[in-house]
């Protein structure tokens, strides 16, 4: 997979794909990451790339010849599979999406900043909207890292226990059982007792039971 992510901002983004499992999926060439700074496409000397409002209203719009010039750059030089704009009115990412893009081959991120985009650049070249959830962030920097991460960790080979993705939260829309490890007694606290049975069945009969009842006490939506 190849991910090339737009932004006014790159900087800010760098160190999380330097660290972990993300640094080693680079490592191993299952995912490239190619970051290209907006000011780079700027319609001027000066770094122009963006504007007040037409009609008036507060903060800065971020002017489509910029990023015109930028997608079309990358666009010329192969096929994306997806043009993802990160922006708060849009629909919330679940694992569904993160499972569904984790299969793509080329995706461009669009990273929004100050008041968003100009409009037509939603319309004429974007594919997909994602939003992290329903609050606010000052840009869409810290979504593009999360929604990279999302993706990237579902690659085949970048986890190394296979089956460790599968169990995650939401795979099945339950959330993840309780875990412990040693001691088994801590300030009087016990381990389940099952899980020091054993008996594999019984533990895998626990686990099951404990994500229902997590699941209908923490997030009862996700039964619906
Ligand atoms: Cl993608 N961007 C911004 N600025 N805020 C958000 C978001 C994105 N998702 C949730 N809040």
């Amino acid at each position: 997979m190849r991910i090339d992510i737009i932004s006014v901002i790159p900087e800010l983004m760098q160190s999380p794909f330097e660290y972990s499992i993300i640094k080693r999926a680079q490592d191993k060439g299952l995912v490239e990451i190619h970051f290209h700074n907006l000011r780079d496409y700027a319609i001027n000397n000066y770094g122009k790339i963006d504007d007040s409002p037409f009609g008036g209203g507060a903060g800065m719009v971020l002017m489509i010849e910029p990023i015109d010039k930028c997608i079309n750059k990358l666009k010329s030089e192969r096929n994306y599979d997806e043009i993802i704009y990160m922006t708060p009115d849009a629909p919330v990412l679940n694992q569904q999406m993160a499972n569904t893009l984790s299969l793509k081959g080329n995706l461009i991120i669009l990273t929004g900043h100050y008041k968003g985009v100009d409009q037509r650049v939603r319309d004429l070249f974007i594919t997909k909207e994602i939003s992290i959830g329903d609050y606010v962030l000052s840009g869409g920097e810290f979504a593009t890292i999360v929604l990279c991460d999302a993706i990237i960790r579902l690659l085949p080979g970048v986890l190394g226990d296979e089956t460790s993705a599968l169990t995650d939260s939401f795979q099945d829309d339950l959330l993840a059982p309780e875990v412990y490890t040693r001691p088994a007694v801590y300030q009087n606290k016990e381990v389940p007792k099952v899980l020091l049975s054993g008996d594999f069945k019984k533990i895998d009969e626990w686990r099951e039971q404990n994500a229902i009842e997590r699941t209908e006490r923490i997030r009862p939506d996700l039964l619906d």
